[in-house]
């Protein structure tokens, strides 16, 4: 049967014809219609948000009306990934295409890590600049900055604004690291000079109270980690001195995020845009503003899932009311996947309740398993995008590919595949498999299987986190489609099938496994 003109054909269609008509801005024909534009590009990303967190996603003890919004107008994925279980290599994986365990340093990173990415490499936000995209991110970074020792009292590079993004305002690794500040373009907001301000991973400053001696000064306490420096009374991982004026408010951070986003769109409105929008929630340490404080009934992790959904909401009303939603692309995903006890006593276990923030999925963050690495992952663009349900397998990893594609543009050569009708609903041939990273660890998405690769000496399950990890001395092989949560190992029972899995594993991924550890976390 012929489909009607998709949006995409369509779209590409006008930039066709109108490159043969010689259009461009310096047409003259006023009877000409506009020029086509590619659309604005925005990727909201949020920080350890579960397939089960999400109302649209089928749960039903907390309710996420504006994700969900998008949700039911765009695509929503049912077989989408993040490239990894942990936020910096996820991260490494969304903005240059290229798998993360291609790059020893895409792990979880102290906040004084050097810059992960090469500035010499594509990059999400390099592509769109170059096809003539403002480039924006504001939120969480996490993936180095500079490229040694930091001085955060002088303007810290490389950073966002040397891998492509012309603006930048972040936190530089996560809300439970030092330095606690943010940095526009490089530079720490709100430092007195007089207060310079000192980070280190090795050691204390000498006199300054650390959680560990000092559990008096806090108004968090710590489970696992989180003993080194305190700063708003919460216990942090790292330590720091000085540059007390420039410390972040962490009950505000949602507001003052969600405020530089809509500043930036606002701005920017007129020329295309792409932001790449990183909320912190629900990342440790979980801090809602006040007016958040008990609306989910499940303590901070359930009230800064309903502040993050807030902030998305009035985000996109902004988008809206600026006339720009019909002419921006959305996709909103999660890092990673969920934790419940991630080192802070927050009654995130006790004050659970009916609700599983994995959903049907077997482990979470720092797991193989399934609610490791599958998201919540939804594309929206109003009036071009049918709002529908997708089981297409697709990866963060393959943005800059499909955003190439978007923007008529070479598919840069990584890992990265072009995608873009799957992005957009328009079909349901995505990737054919996916090698997904857990703390070092990897396995095979092929098909409607997983094949987990032995990995002996490995604990089987974080018993901080009460996360099984995917571990066993034993290779694994799930049927995904008949059994979501990952019940039945079928290794044994179908010992084809897990050789074939075995052999697409190592030609993809090598033997290097067989020498990885997983990541200790203390
Ligand atoms: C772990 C931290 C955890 C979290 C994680 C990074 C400890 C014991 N645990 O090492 O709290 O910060 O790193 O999370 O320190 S991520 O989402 O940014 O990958
Ligand atoms: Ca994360």
């Amino acid at each position: 049967m012929q489909a009607a003109p998709t949006p995409l054909i369509f779209y590409l269609l006008c930039v066709m014809l109108q490159a043969c008509s010689g259009g461009g801005t310096e047409a003259t024909n006023t009877e000409s219609p506009p020029a086509p534009s590619p659309p604005n590009v925005v990727i909201i990303y949020l920080d350890d948000l579960g397939y089960g967190d999400v109302s649209s996603y089928g749960q039903t003890t907390l309710p996420t009306p504006n994700i969900d919004r998008l949700a039911n107008g765009g695509v929503r994925f049912t077989n989408a990934y993040a490239s990894s279980a942990t936020c910096t290599p996820s991260r490494y994986a969304l903005l240059t295409g290229v798998y993360p365990w291609r790059n020893a340093e895409a792990k979880i990173l102290p906040g004084t890590a050097p810059l992960i990415i090469s500035t010499e490499q594509p990059t999400v936000p390099k592509l769109l600049k170059e096809a003539g995209y403002r480039t924006g991110v504001v939120g969480k970074w996490h993936l180095g900055l500079g490229s040694g020792e930091v001085d955060w009292n002088a303007r810290v590079s490389p950073g966002p604004n040397e891998v492509g993004f012309d603006y930048s305002y972040i936190m530089a690794a996560t809300q439970d690291r030092v330095p606690t500040v943010y940095l526009e373009n490089g530079t720490v907001q709100g430092l007195d000079p007089a207060d310079s301000i000192q980070v280190s991973y090795a050691e204390n400053f000498p006199g300054e109270p650390t959680g560990r001696d000092n559990p008096e000064l806090t108004t968090m306490t710590w489970h696992h980690g989180h003993n080194n420096s305190i700063v708003n009374g919460i216990p942090r991982i790292g330590y720091v001195k000085g540059g007390e004026r420039a410390n972040w408010s962490d009950v505000d951070m949602a507001d003052h995020f969600l405020a530089r986003a809509q500043a930036y769109v606002t701005e920017r409105q007129g020329e295309p845009f792409f932001l790449y929008y990183a909320l912190q929630q629900p990342h440790v340490p979980r801090t809602p503003h006040p007016r958040f404080v008990g609306t989910s009934g499940m303590g901070p992790r359930g009230d800064v899932i309903l502040e993050a959904d807030w902030a998305i909401g009035a985000f996109v009303h902004t988008l809206d009311s600026l006339g720009l939603l019909d002419n921006t692309l959305i996709i909103l995903s999660s890092d990673n996947g969920p934790v419940l006890n991630d080192g802070y006593n927050d009654q995130a276990v006790e004050l659970l309740g009916d609700h599983r923030p994995a959903g049907p999925l077997r482990g979470g963050k720092y797991s193989l398993y399934e609610a490791g690495t599958r998201v919540p992952t939804i594309a929206y663009w109003r009036g071009h995008i049918e709002p529908g349900v997708s089981s297409a397998l697709v990866c963060q990893l393959d943005l800059l590919a499909s955003l190439a594609q978007l923007t008529d543009q070479e598919v840069p050569d990584t890992d990265s595949q072009p995608l873009l009708p799957v992005w957009l609903g328009e079909s349901e041939d995505g990737r054919d498999h996916l090698v997904i990273e857990a703390t070092s660890r990897t396995a095979l998405r092929a098909g409607d299987y997983l094949y987990i690769p032995p990995y002996p000496g490995n604990r089987a399950v974080n018993q901080q986190v009460g996360i099984e990890l995917g571990n066993s001395a034993e290779a694994q092989l799930y049927n995904l489609a008949d059994d979501i949560s990952q019940t039945e190992n079928l290794a044994t029972v179908d010992p084809e099938r897990t050789a074939e899995m075995r052999e697409l594993y190592l030609s993809l991924r090598g033997q290097a496994n067989a020498e990885t550890k997983e990541l200790e976390l203390e």
